[in-house]
């Protein structure tokens, strides 16, 4: 070849280099700024009853109702589990835990299980790793609860940026660097953790920061609050609001309570007043549901009967809200017959960021899309299993079966007894045979757990189905 065709060939070469590059860089930069910005809201413990969307008289919740009046407000939503370690594991991956043997919250370690073994499996994505890959920037503020050793650090599991703690509470006033439980340190990768102020100010704070610096790119935040889980410690300017609740518990409660919905007001704010409100794809949710008796935080789940650790409707029903102003109604409110799951964010939220979920993600939710986008569209009749430590559960439709190991199997049907007061397993024999069947067929096919909480806690567990629970508002 010559001199001279070898240096066009070279400046052809060039050019259509520059010109895909370009062209790419173009492509990539318009779709980006199109892309969503999509905000996980998580509480933590937080009763069914307690806000003011869903007929709290003792609490007001004006940010989280605004949220509510502006999006869509799920009656039917579910998580994957009653207690959070699990339940936050589900949300994150998008599978039902117990398909990678996450059954049960970090207790302490036990001859024969390998501690090195107590988080979120290694190999398992979250959704923090498939938007990083969709060209999101990544942020966790508050609580993890996926592990502590530093091989299940958040940042090793797709998130960018972390500032929170580790375990499954904190006090709300006090870490220390070499503390550990609930005065464990903050870990923060982007700047040097100041002292505490208030664990829910703190939290909304660093949201709002996370959010005025990633602005002008796509971004995923899971603001992660621990309120309002225990330790019980409230402001005492949020305290003396509710100086006419006499009860010390529920009082210091429904301040936590206030709080959280002050922070979740702060993130609404900063997105409005940045101008992300209208592309911002906001869900707040609750782990699980409010804890009652023995294990009392002051929540009151009603009108469903049970608590946290229950597959009662009181541990795994959870308030739901989903708002994205540019593509999706507002104002809606989704039946009860049209079931949800915490299983659904991961799927949705990479629908909105313009991903696709494949059957190699081997997800157990689907896309909520198309069925919000479409009001003429409804929400199929799904099937959801849930296990944890003694009680097993299956909801088919309206059916709801619960399977305990002292007694014969419960089934309700929830279009009429969402209170869970009527147990008509014998008079719907063939239907409690056919899903104790189905139950037991996916059971038996589970892996082992790969870490179990102590037996004594199982023991406790079964009493609360024999509790008695609140199932009107206080007034
Ligand atoms: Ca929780």
């Amino acid at each position: 070849m010559n001199k001279m065709l070898m240096k066009s060939l070279n400046h052809v070469i060039y050019l259509v280099f520059n010109l895909l590059f370009f062209s790419l860089l173009t492509v990539s930069g318009e779709s980006n700024r199109n892309k969503p910005n999509l905000i996980i809201i998580l509480a933590d413990d937080l009763g069914y009853a307690d806000l003011g969307l869903h007929g709290s008289k003792q609490i007001p919740t004006p940010n989280i109702d605004r949220l509510g009046r502006e999006g869509i407000i799920f009656k039917s939503a579910y998580v994957t589990s009653p207690v959070c370690a699990p339940s936050r594991a589900g949300l994150i991956t998008g599978k039902n835990q117990l398909r990678f043997g996450f059954n049960n919250n970090f207790g302490p370690d036990q001859s024969g299980f390998d501690p090195e073994f107590k988080g979120l499996p290694v190999d398992e994505i979250t959704l923090a790793d498939k938007l990083g890959e969709l060209g999101y920037t990544t942020g966790l503020t508050g609580k993890w609860h996926l592990g502590e050793k530093p091989k299940f650090h958040p940042l090793k599991k797709g998130f960018d940026e972390f500032w929170g703690f580790l375990g499954g509470g904190h006090d709300y006033y006090e870490a220390r660097t070499d503390g550990e439980d609930l005065v464990s340190p903050i870990h923060c990768n982007y700047k040097t953790p100041v002292p505490l102020t208030y664990m829910t100010d703190d939290i909304g704070n660093e949201s709002v920061d996370f959010i005025q610096r990633h602005k002008n790119e796509p971004f995923f935040l899971f603001a992660s609050f621990n309120a309002p889980h225990s330790p019980m410690q409230a402001l005492d300017e949020d305290l003396q609001r509710f100086s006419q609740i006499k009860d010390d518990l529920r009082r210091t409660y429904c301040a936590m309570v206030y709080r959280l919905d002050i922070n979740v007001g702060k993130i609404l704010n900063t997105l409005e007043e940045e101008g992300l409100e209208q592309n911002t794809f906001v869900i707040f949710l609750s782990d699980n549901g409010g804890p009652a008796n023995l294990i009392s935080n002051g929540s009151v789940n009603a009108p469903l009967r049970g608590q946290k650790t229950t597959l009662l409707e009181g541990g795994i029903r959870v308030p739901f809200i989903a708002k994205w102003p540019e593509i999706l109604p507002s104002g809606k409110i989704i039946n009860q017959d049209e079931i949800v799951s915490s299983l659904d964010i991961f799927p949705t939220f990479i629908d909105a960021a313009g991903g696709s979920v494949t059957k190699e993600d081997d997800l157990d939710g689907m896309s909520l899309l198309p069925y919000l986008k479409d009001a003429s569209l409804k929400i199929p009749t799904r099937s959801f299993k849930w296990g944890y430590t003694v009680s097993m559960a299956f909801r088919d439709g309206d059916w709801k079966l619960i399977r305990l190991p002292d007694r014969l199997p419960m089934l309700f049907d929830l279009s009429k007894d969402i209170s869970e007061q009527n147990n008509v397993a014998l008079q719907n024999l063939e239907r409690t045979k056919n899903m104790l069947k189905e139950l037991g067929t996916w059971d038996i096919r589970l892996p082992q757990p790969l870490f179990l909480e102590p037996p004594g806690w199982r023991i406790r567990h079964l009493g609360f189905y024999d509790a008695e629970y609140q199932l009107i508002q206080p007034e």
